[in-house]
């Protein structure tokens, strides 16, 4: 039998690894105060999360490998966690900086933080580095090592060029809503999600127990990528619907003109009147404005629309789980658990 893990076992390797970091940046004699902004930066920014991502890779292999991990496998795939953690935390403090937002997991984004502003653009990359050096020390002789580096190369090119067509389809002061459409939707959300949170962690367990094909990879992926628009297309709904004491972070898809699953929704059912309402309001970093657009979402029931998509979208993707073929090394469980920890989340 596989066995899951609890955020407190994952979290308890994270010292160790936060450790080697500094010992690191240590070889290159770097002054004591800069080591201590580079602990807190690590610290901040890649705690205080649910490691949904994270712990998905030593759950994948457990349940790839239908038992307990050893000592060993354990510390193996929850290094690889802490990677897709560090490769998640250098893409929130980069987006939170272009998204202008105000909170990330209950506390004012790193960049509004005290002292550091535009610092934590060189943060971010740090915190991205961070990954090849663990991957170095940890894995060189690993098998799959230059697999894992180009994972990692892979989807961080994935998830940037999501970002780049989100940032381009939501240009500040120049609304134009007939820019938006569930085509471009898609595109933005699989990439700037769907490939880093649900992909990843599922090829870096494949990779780890040395049985990724491409067959099984690809197989993967039919199923991950549609699990992480779902997953994107909740976090949308809750920018507007969600309660920040829940989702940690204050909504900003509105006032920043965002392609988002609300909006286009809103758009496939406004009258002349409403859709009149959008084009005034939507995208201005102004409190009246943004409150007039969330009228409409609540004149529009979309909270209702959101619910029977859920219910729909999780029926097919059950159906794709059901046809997974388990000959080629996967396993079900694998994408019945990331599917059970998102379904109806409020966080
Ligand atoms: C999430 O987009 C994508 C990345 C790569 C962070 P988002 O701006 O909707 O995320 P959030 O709502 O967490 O700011
Ligand atoms: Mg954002
Ligand atoms: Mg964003
Ligand atoms: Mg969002």
């Amino acid at each position: 039998m596989a066995q899951k893990i609890t955020l407190q076992q994952f979290e308890s390797v994270f010292p160790k690894l936060q450790e080697a970091l500094l010992e690191h940046a240590k070889k290159y004699n770097l002054p004591q105060e800069q080591l201590d902004w580079y602990k807190k930066s690590l610290e901040i920014n890649t705690l205080g999360g649910k490691c949904n991502r994270g712990m998905s890779v030593p759950d994948s292999v457990s349940l790839l490998l239908g038992r307990p991990l050893t000592e060993e496998e354990y510390f193996q795939s929850a290094t690889l966690g802490w990677m897709t953690e560090l490769l998640q935390a250098f893409f929130l403090v980069s987006d939170d900086i272009m998204d202008s937002s105000i909170t990330r997991r209950g506390k004012p984004c790193w960049y509004r933080q005290e002292g550091v502003g535009m610092i934590a653009i060189n943060d971010a990359f740090m915190l991205e580095a961070a990954i090849y050096t663990l991957l170095k020390k940890y894995f060189r002789t690993h098998p799959a090592y230059v697999d894992l580096i180009e994972l990692f190369q892979e989807t961080t090119f994935q998830t940037e060029i999501g970002q780049l067509c989100d940032l381009l389809t939501a240009p500040e002061d120049v609304v134009n809503l007939d820019n938006f459409s569930m085509e471009k939707y898609r595109f933005i959300v699989i990439y700037k999600t769907a490939y880093y949170s649900f992909y990843l962690p599922v090829a870096l367990a494949l990779y780890q127990l040395n049985i990724a094909t491409p067959q099984n990879l690809k197989s993967a992926e039919d199923i991950l990528i549609p699990l992480g628009e779902y997953f994107q297309i909740q976090d949308d709904y809750l920018d507007n619907f969600g309660l920040p004491e829940h989702i940690g972070k204050i909504g900003t898809d509105i006032m920043d003109n965002k392609c988002s699953w609300l909006v286009n929704q809103a758009l496939s059912i406004v009258t002349p009147e409403q859709r009149k309402v959008l084009e005034d309001n939507y995208g201005h970093k102004d409190k009246d404005k943004e409150a007039a657009v969330k009228n409409l979402y609540n004149e529009l029931q979309l909270e209702r629309l959101y619910q029977e998509y859920e219910e729909k979208r999780v029926g097919e993707i059950r159906e794709l789980i059901s046809k997974v073929d388990e000959s080629e090394g996967l396993k079900r469980g694998v994408f019945e658990t990331f599917l059970s920890k998102i379904y109806k989340r409020s966080k």
